[in-house]
C-alpha cells in the first residue's frame, strides 16, 4: 500500500453537461484529495503527446479532436492507491461494461464520449502529470490525509 499521484481530466463532454461538481466530489467523497487543478483547452501536439500509446489506432484522431474541442478540467489526485482506485470510480473505458455506480455507468452511453480519463499505472501518472503540471503547481494534502484518511 501506497500513497500515489495520479491525473483525473474531465474531459469536454463533462465540462460541457456540467457533470464536474459530482464528478470531482466523488474522489474526495471515497477520500482522496486534490492537489491541484486547472482548466484548460488543449492543442493537438498537447493531446498526441498525452493520448501517445493510441497513435495509429483507428479512434486516435477522432479522440484528440474531441480532446481538443473544449476546455476540460486536469487534477491531480493523491491518495491510498489513487490509481486503481479513482479507475474504479470512473468505471470501465466503455460505459456499457462500467460498474454501476461509477461514473461512466452512472452519466455516460458511449466509449467515445466517457466523461474522464484517469492514469493506469505509476509510470503513465507521472508522464501524463508532467504534461498538465508543473511541480509548483502542486500543494501539500499530506496532513489532510493524516488526520482524516490514512489509518495510524
Ligand atoms: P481509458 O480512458 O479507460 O484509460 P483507453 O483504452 O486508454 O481507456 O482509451 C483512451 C480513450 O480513448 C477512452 O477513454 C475512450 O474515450 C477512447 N477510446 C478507447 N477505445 C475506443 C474505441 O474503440 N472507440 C472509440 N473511442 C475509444
Ligand atoms: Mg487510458
Amino acid at each position: 500500500m501506497a500513497i500515489q499521484r495520479t491525473l483525473i481530466l474531465c474531459k469536454p463532454d463533462a465540462v460541457s453537461r456540467g457533470l464536474i461538481g459530482d464528478i470531482v466530489s466523488r474522489f474526495e467523497r471515497r477520500g482522496y484529495v486534490i492537489v491541484a487543478m486547472k482548466m484548460m483547452q488543449l492543442d493537438g501536439e498537447r493531446a498526441r503527446k498525452h493520448y501517445g500509446e493510441h497513435e495509429g489506432k483507428p479512434f486516435f484522431q477522432g479522440l484528440v479532436d474531441f480532446i481538443t474541442s473544449g476546455p476540460l478540467l486536469a487534477m491531480a489526485v493523491e491518495g491510498e492507491e489513487a490509481i486503481a482506485g479513482c479507475r474504479q470510480i470512473m468505471g470501465a473505458t466503455n460505459p456499457l461494461n462500467a460498474a454501476t455506480g461509477s461514473i461512466r455507468a452512472d452519466f455516460a452511453s458511449t466509449i467515445g464520449r466517457n466523461l474522464v480519463h484517469g492514469s493506469d499505472s505509476h509510470e503513465s501518472a507521472e508522464r501524463e502529470l508532467a504534461i498538465f503540471f508543473q511541480p509548483s503547481d502542486f500543494v501539500s494534502r499530506k496532513h489532510d490525509l493524516e488526520r482524516w484518511i490514512l489509518e495510524k
